[in-house]
């Protein structure tokens, strides 16, 4: 059977979730098309080389470039900090890679559409990492709003709550610096929350925001990448350049309501990524830290038995579930990336566009700069305008 070569660029946090993602799918999902894991690329040779070795990657390198040039790889898997997505994307799909890339996109909505435009004029496959998509949980939300279980919908909740940044100590990681993230918690949660809010609702028409920063400097990190407080700091402090919170309100093309909220100073909450969708015939609600649980709420059930009530989304009859586990034995958050990219195995296997793509991610990126634009300006923006 054919299969698809990859070279994956970045290996910490993300690279690690790919990796195993790419691991598994031939022992769970054998009849899809299988990733190769040829090579890996990253900045520290040493770091590079242990994750090659610990992930199951056949070769490393410390220049990405020389993986476009490779006829052995057909897909480059880009997830590397934000700011590294433009460049390389372009470049691959120049040299006619395909291209996995994880959100946010771009650091700006102008990048994104120019990546959209070069990977469709080059006809390579392209998918951005909006991961909590693939969550089975989310997938029943998805079939019971479109097969209108839910009826019209008025109200799209969604919270996404994190906070390893309470501690004003916590040193000045690359997520917290504007020319290297794009944006703070808005770009890094709130974007899987919009993405959320497209994939289950529709478009928005206008939105409005608000964000802050807390803490407004803290300590330079020595060598930190990712979220790991493990670096060594130094005595010196630097500015912060990005929200440690956004919020705003959204009114989307159906007549829905929408609001959103997204912060790393929610103490007590490590990663709660949660929706409510309420409608005139039910309600949704999902809480990723019970992921494999979608809360459902119908109008029509008998009165005396009317309340919302757990579904374990874990029975052959929901998304992906028969290639893992009996009914009622769990899945977790790595399964979300295995499906993920069970999705792009297909896209091949099929040969049509793999869902959510690069136009997903510009349309994330768009809602994105309209908050901050509405921000700014401290009025409404309607999102065709930008
Ligand atoms: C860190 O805030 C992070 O890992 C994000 O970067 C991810 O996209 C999100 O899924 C969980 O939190």
């Amino acid at each position: 059977m054919k299969t698809i070569k990859v070279g994956m660029i970045g290996y910490k946090f993300m690279g690690k979730a790919h990796s195993h993602a790419y691991r598994d799918i031939p022992l769970f999902f054998p009849k899809t098309i299988h990733p190769e894991m040829k090579m890996i690329c990253g900045r520290n040779k040493d770091g590079v080389a242990l994750a090659s070795k610990q992930f199951g990657w056949g070769e490393y390198t410390t220049d990405w470039k020389s993986l476009l040039e490779r006829d052995d790889i057909d897909l480059i898997d880009i997830n590397a900090p934000s700011d590294a997505h433009k460049e390389i994307a372009i470049a691959a799909a120049q040299a006619g890679k395909h291209i996995f890339c994880e959100k946010p996109l771009a650091l700006t909505l102008k990048d994104s559409r120019e990546m959209l435009e070069i990977v469709e004029k080059a006809g390579v496959k392209h998918m951005v990492g909006f991961n909590y998509r693939f969550a089975p949980a989310v997938m029943l939300a998805k079939k019971l709003l479109d097969e209108g279980k839910l009826g019209d919908i008025y109200h799209f909740r969604a919270w996404f709550l994190q906070d390893w940044l309470v501690d004003p100590n916590f040193p000045l990681a690359w997520r917290l610096q504007k020319e290297i993230a794009g944006s703070g918690s808005h770009g890094d949660l709130g974007a899987h929350l919009i993405d959320l809010a497209h994939y289950l609702i529709g478009d928005m028409t206008e939105v409005i925001g608000l964000n802050e920063t807390f803490i407004k400097e803290r300590p330079v990190s020595t060598n930190m990448t990712g979220l790991s407080a493990m670096g060594s700091v130094s005595g010196e402090k630097s500015k912060v350049t990005v929200d440690d919170a956004t919020l705003f309100l959204a009114k989307f093309d159906n007549g829905a309501l929408g609001s959103f909220e997204a912060t790393r100073f929610a103490s007590g909450h490590r990663c709660t990524n949660s929706f409510e969708i309420n409608g005139s015939k039910g309600s949704v609600i999902f809480d990723f830290e019970r992921m494999n649980e979608l809360q459902v709420y119908f109008t029509d059930d008998r009165d005396d038995v009317q309340g919302f009530r757990r579904v374990l989304a874990t029975d052959p009859t929901h998304a992906y579930a028969e290639n893992w586990w009996p009914p009622g034995h769990t899945i977790g958050y790595e399964h979300t990336f295995i499906h993920e990219m069970v999705e792009l195995m297909e896209a091949f296997r099929e040969d049509r566009e793999p869902v959510p793509n690069f136009r997903d991610g510009v349309k994330c990126q768009q809602v994105l700069e309209a908050v901050d634009l509405s921000i700014e300006k401290r009025q409404w923006i309607t999102i065709s305008d930008i």
